[in-house]
């Protein structure tokens, strides 16, 4: 079996990956950006792609873990997403005081924890400016992280996924480590592998505290053997500045996230004018592709929405970033009708579950690599049904 991804995805005969069987023999085998005797850099990215095709590849990310399901970035929420089938798990870091890794969309936990009824933690409630807005509750670069671990996490969306409040203040914030250990224990246990898809959230607004995110996440990569460009293994950031910096670093795939509106803030903090737009322009796609290896956009940057809240017509994001050699990642694929397109509503309530299949199915004819998810176990199914 030979399969490729675009640059440090290089084709390699399945028996050299078997020499290195580990829990985290890839689906998609590689080999090291040294070798050259079957190097797939040498053809064009449209052939590589091609190629890719032949193979079952699409990449389903359990977003936040399986966050429809339980609270998010929770060891719970991951091992649910793990056991639903999805590839990878997403961890997004953010860091304690004491400088260790844990898993939270943003530095604030006011949302996601039990923070507000702790009262020996009133006093840490702040209002800081995060990446030029100011936002007023509890940041975990104010706990150490046996402060963090007599938190407990609730449901951010209640309103939304009333049946997840039923598992709030059952489970802590994760290390980042932790959440590796998960996957290790999982991937022996599942017999496939468990791959984690970490992000680093707001790397300047934690650089500028000097509790920068990415010595540590190379750190915990390279500790654990994971540095290497056959690991199951993709980090994503929304800035750029990090992740140019992780290409030199780091031998696992990049992927520049991307959203429909702003710009990455290390561009507004340092005076670069270009936006999140400039990037998915065909020329901007390009010279993703000389630090990056995919591109995990927001849907409507693939799909944009008409006046009607219904699916319009495609960009050509899709076309240009394989063009490019990228890979094409979107997200987020949610069942709820609060977060599907018109088409795909089932009621006028926004709790009520809609037609995840029938937007996932609209965005894979589009020609999507993979897709982050809040229902892991509805994009395997979906995917199931495509074979
Ligand atoms: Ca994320
Ligand atoms: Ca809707």
């Amino acid at each position: 079996m030979i399969s490729v991804l675009p640059r440090r995805f290089v084709a390699v005969a399945a028996s050299a990956v078997a020499v290195g069987a580990s829990v985290f023999v890839p689906q998609l085998s590689t080999s090291s950006p040294q070798t050259t005797a079957q190097d797939s850099a040498s053809l064009a990215p449209a052939a590589r792609l091609a190629e890719a095709k032949h193979h079952d590849d699409f990449v389903i990310v359990g977003h936040r873990g399986a966050s429809g399901y339980r609270p998010e970035h929770t060891l719970a929420s991951y091992e649910l997403a793990a056991r639903m089938g999805a590839d990878y798990i997403e961890p997004d870091l953010v860091t304690t005081k004491d400088h260790v890794l844990v898993t939270r969309h943003e530095p604030e936990i006011g949302g996601t924890t039990d923070v507000a009824a702790h009262p020996e933690f009133a006093a840490r409630k702040k209002t800081k400016v995060l990446d030029g807005a100011p936002l007023t509750g509890w940041f975990t670069e104010d706990f150490t992280l046996k402060e963090l671990k007599t938190l407990r996490a609730k449901e951010r969306i209640p309103a939304i996924r009333q049946h997840n409040t039923v598992f709030d203040g059952h489970y802590q914030i994760p290390t980042f480590q932790e959440v590796i250990d998960l996957t290790k224990r999982l991937s022996r246990e599942l017999g496939r592998p468990i791959g984690i898809y970490p992000e680093t959230k707001h790397p300047t607004y934690f650089q500028q505290q000097g509790l920068a995110l990415e010595p540590e996440l190379v750190k915990t990569l390279t500790r654990n053997n994971l540095n290497r460009s056959d690991a199951k293994v993709f980090v994503q950031s929304f800035e750029v500045a990090n992740l140019k910096a992780l290409d030199k670093q780091l031998r696992v795939p990049l992927v520049q996230l991307t959203s429909s509106v702003g710009a990455p803030y290390d561009f507004v903090a340092s005076g670069d004018k270009r936006t999140y737009a400039d990037i998915v322009s065909a020329k901007g796609l390009q010279e993703v592709a000389s630090y990056a290896d995919g591109v995990g956009p927001s849907k409507d940057q693939i799909i944009p929405l008409d006046a009607t809240g219904k699916l319009g017509t495609p960009t050509n994001l899709v076309r240009d970033a394989h063009r490019a050699g990228l890979v094409v990642h979107p997200y987020t694929f949610r069942v709820e009708n609060n977060f599907l397109p018109a088409d795909f509503d089932s009621s006028t309530v926004a709790s009520d579950s809609g037609n995840l299949f029938g937007e996932i199915a609209a965005y894979r004819k589009v020609g999507i690599d993979g897709l982050f998810s809040d229902n892991t176990d509805i994009a395997v199914a979906a995917e199931a049904e495509s074979r």
